[in-house]
């Protein structure tokens, strides 16, 4: 028996956010459990250029589902079909939203005529969402249409699974027109939920249980939205939530509790040497080291050997990603620093993707100033080097003054002159649209972080997404993440938190909250999780002094770490990967699609598809698994995972009985010795 299962997202090949990240990452297992023909992501297109880069255009295999396609594009729907450009090339359709343009009054009335929601005309992203809506359910109709058709009238067993309130409208008709498919939602936020927590007025965790979600809704003009998000949750056969914490606010602000918590994984890459991440490291840092050098020109009076990095990024979202906390605490951390006359320098990098006009021309002119004085030096030194080897190869001791000249000597002054008087170096990279309101410049001149010389945090806010094109800091993403030291992530209202995870992945620490999807996680299933490079910080009950304290004490206590200990930790957290790896984390996926099938289905036919599942679930075995993952010194306690893990345990008639981590610390809490270290000493 086989079934179908498609996957609706408007961030199907469009990056937007962190929904991208978790089909992108998703689709190799995906492919791998559903089979290349029956697995189909469905998403807008956006624009040519884009889709260029991003699809290659060709049929679905499927030929009824090529069918399906040729007659909508027969009724003049734009269609693209084709492969998805990463790895696994998964099968996509986008639709082109203009091309249906034409029905959207139609549309807007029957959905307002069916759910009794009717959003304002002037709400683009609303018309959006019903037009991507009603194609999606149009594919849907006709698909099943044309499988019966060819199948004497037998309907195809189809699953379809659609990723947040945006795409959710054609879940919405799917169910409302009775087509015959099992149905899964997945919130990855909640409307509501994200509305409230950016509001600094708005105690949410305290109030979440009794919040008037009409009221609420309606006073934030966003109630339209919030009722087609409520309507999909309760409508959906299987309705699940990327967390726990996601779980119990989506039970209270969507009245429905999550039937299967589907935790985001990461597609993790292995090196072909163990312990080549470190190296990695080391190179992505000296690029660090380079800006460093320009941005600071003239002003450099720190020892970059000596110096942590630390950056947060995402969403720039100020509140919620926790970017208030972050700086108030470094704020905090650099008193502390300063106090103790430590010799220790932070740079705290901060990247978001604010409104800018271009590069400032201080920051410019660092790294072109910086620049030119590698060139002088290298042309100095190549000088140098010549006069010393002709007076050797002459039989003669050069005096000083020989080698180097008073030209030379102009030079080195030249440039020495030169870096005097600079300005302060820059808190931020860009001209900011509204530098005067800019919420992360505002705190920083309120936090008095202006870069001086007795400083030991220096800040620097890059108000645009990486690149490797990027004039002063040409790196992407990954790259710089991996030189960093420390990834922090404060966030208020973080539902999963890709951010600590990737830092994880390739063996940086990072810090989170217990306010965040991902951190909530690793405390759950990690015996102190921090060994590993996981700080989760208390946000839910501590009032905000108290927890910038605690951000700020725990990143002093990581300024505290010899570059040894760095290093044995680094090995620690990468050790990590293969459990927030999807080869472990998309049995829950698979665990929901059961589940809607079974909702869904006779319960004779029901036994076939429970094996069916088993053989699928099989798959995920072969991976490590939350009991087996580490062999020595694991990190995992005993509670089980989760009902899935707990169920494995039983079948494999183990226990997640790991021993407890055999470390050995001096009397300065230096650790001394630790099960991995033989390891780390030999390999790095
Ligand atoms: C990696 C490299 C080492 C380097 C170290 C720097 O482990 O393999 O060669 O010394 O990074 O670590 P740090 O924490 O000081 O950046
Ligand atoms: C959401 O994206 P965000 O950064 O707006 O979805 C992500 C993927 O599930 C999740 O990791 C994140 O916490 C949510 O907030």
């Amino acid at each position: 028996m086989e079934y179908f299962t498609f996957e609706f997202s408007l961030e199907v090949a469009n990056k937007v956010g962190g929904i991208y990240q978790v089909i992108k990452s998703k689709a190799p297992v995906s492919v791998d459990e559903l089979g290349y023909s029956n697995y189909v992501l469905f998403g807008a297109k956006k624009n040519d250029r884009a889709l260029r880069t991003e699809v290659e255009q060709c049929e679905l295999q499927n030929p009824i589902m090529q069918r399906t396609i040729e007659a909508m594009r027969e009724r003049g729907v734009g269609v693209t079909t084709g492969k998805w450009l990463i790895e696994s090339v998964p099968q996509v359709v986008l639709f082109d939203i203009p091309s249906v343009a034409g029905y959207l009054d139609g549309w807007r009335r029957e959905f307002a005529d069916k759910t009794k929601i009717n959003g304002p005309f002037e709400d683009i992203e609303y018309n959006d969402t019903i037009l991507y809506g009603f194609v999606c359910a149009w594919f849907i109709g006709e698909w099943l249409h044309q499988y019966k058709l060819a199948n004497e009238d037998r309907i195809p067993l189809t699953i379809c699974h659609f990723h947040e309130w945006l795409a959710s409208v054609g879940m919405i008709m799917a169910r409302i027109r009775k087509l015959n498919v099992a149905t899964i939602f997945t919130t990855h936020a909640t409307l509501l939920g994200r509305y409230l927590c950016a509001d600094p007025a708005f105690d949410f965790y305290t109030n979440l249980h009794t919040v008037d979600v009409d009221y609420e809704a309606g006073r934030r003009q966003i109630y339209h939205r919030y009722c087609i998000e409520r309507a999909a949750a309760s409508l959906s056969h299987v309705f699940t939530a990327v967390s726990q914490i996601t779980a119990d606010e989506a039970e209270h602000l969507l009245k429905r509790k999550p039937d299967v918590i589907t935790p985001n994984g990461l597609n993790v890459k292995r090196w072909s040497a163990p312990h080549e991440f470190q190296s990695q490291h080391q190179k992505s840092k000296e690029k660090i080291e380079q800006f460093m050098q320009g941005h600071f020109y003239g002003h450099l009076d720190f020892d970059l050997d000596n110096t942590i990095y630390m950056f947060t990024a995402g969403r720039y979202e100020y509140r919620n990603k926790g970017i208030d906390l972050f700086i108030e605490a470094l704020a905090r951390l650099n008193k502390k620093l300063m106090d103790e006359q430590s010799d220790v320098t932070v740079a705290a990098f901060m990247i978001f993707n604010g409104k800018t006009n271009s590069f400032n021309v201080e920051s410019l002119e660092g790294q072109s100033q910086s620049k030119a004085l590698i060139e002088s030096t290298r042309k100095l030194q190549e000088r140098i080097g010549q006069r010393i080897y002709k007076s050797v190869t002459q039989g003669h001791i050069p005096e000083a003054s020989e080698i180097i000249g008073d030209e030379d000597m102009y030079e080195i002054k030249s440039k020495v002159y030169g870096a005097e008087g600079r300005p302060l170096p820059p808190i931020t990279t860009h001209n900011l649209v509204n530098d005067a309101k800019d919420p992360v410049l505002s705190k920083l001149r309120e936090c008095k972080l202006h870069n001086n010389w007795w400083d030991r945090v220096k800040v620097i806010f890059h108000p645009e997404f990486l690149k490797p094109t990027n004039p002063l800091l040409p790196m992407d993403y990954m790259e710089f993440a991996r030189g960093c030291h420390l990834g922090v992530f404060p966030s208020y209202y973080e539902p999963w938190g890709y951010t600590p995870a990737e830092c994880t992945v390739m063996g940086i620490p990072s810090v989170t909250t217990n306010l965040s999807g991902y951190g909530c996680w690793m405390e759950e299933h990690i015996e102190n999780a921090w060994q590993y490079g996981t700080y989760v910080i208390d946000r839910r009950y501590p009032a905000f002094e108290k927890a910038a304290e605690d951000l700020a004490d725990n990143m002093l206590g990581f300024c505290k770490q010899t570059r040894r200990q760095r290093i044995i930790q680094r090995n620690r957290t990468e050790r990590l990967s293969d459990f927030l790896d999807w080869k472990n984390l998309g049995r829950y996926y698979t665990e929901a699609r059961k589940l809607a099938l079974a909702r869904v289905l006779p319960e004779n036919i029901q036994e076939e598809i429970e094996l069916l599942h088993r053989a699928k679930m099989g798959a995920f075995k072969r991976t490590p698994s939350l009991a087996n993952l580490s062999i020595a010194a694991s990190p995992f306690n005993s509670r089980p995972a989760s009902r899935l893990a707990s169920q494995d345990d039983d079948e494999d008639g183990e226990k997640n009985n790991n021993e407890p981590i055999e470390d050995i610390y001096d009397d300065d809490g230096t650790l001394m010795f630790s099960k991995d270290m033989n390891e780390v000493e030999e390999k790095t």
